[in-house]
């Protein structure tokens, strides 16, 4: 079932947001406003600490390949920790550099313990975890 809402908003906040969901793509400010929340909803989700709920994260990771004791370390959190990668993707970006995206699920504690011990591995250049969802509770 879908309700109806009203919003009230200054003229020039409103203006501004028309030209943010303009620049994103969005159709109609309605689905903008959704997807606002959710996101909202799901950073709750990931910020309740004691949340034992599945959860669902992204994480990239860029580093050099010619350090081989690197990537063996990468390598080895991932085998330890192998029931909550779900997908990895391993893109050669030029001679040097790597970049890496898993796909991890499993408690959010967990997961994001994984996907910052990943990034803050020495020699790593550039990590993000992304908190993402099993989409269950924004149904
Ligand atoms: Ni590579």
């Amino acid at each position: 079932m879908i309700e109806r809402i009203g919003v009230s908003l200054e003229n020039d906040l409103l203006e501004q947001f028309d030209q943010l969901i303009a620049q994103k793509g969005y159709a109609s400010r309605s689905e903008a406003i959704r997807d606002l929340i959710r996101d909202a909803l799901v950073q709750r989700q990931w910020s309740a600490a004691t949340s034992r709920e599945e959860q669902v994260a992204v994480v990239t990771l860029v580093y050099d390949h010619d350090s081989s004791s690197l990537a063996q370390k990468l390598a080895h959190i991932q085998h330890e920790n192998h029931k909550a990668v779900v997908s990895a993707l391993h893109v050669h970006l030029d001679e040097h550099s790597c970049l890496e995206v898993l796909v991890l699920r499993g408690r959010a504690r967990e997961v994001l313990r994984m996907g910052e011990g990943l990034i803050s591995t020495k020699g790593v250049m550039h990590g993000k975890v992304v908190p993402a969802t099993t989409g269950q509770t924004l149904r």
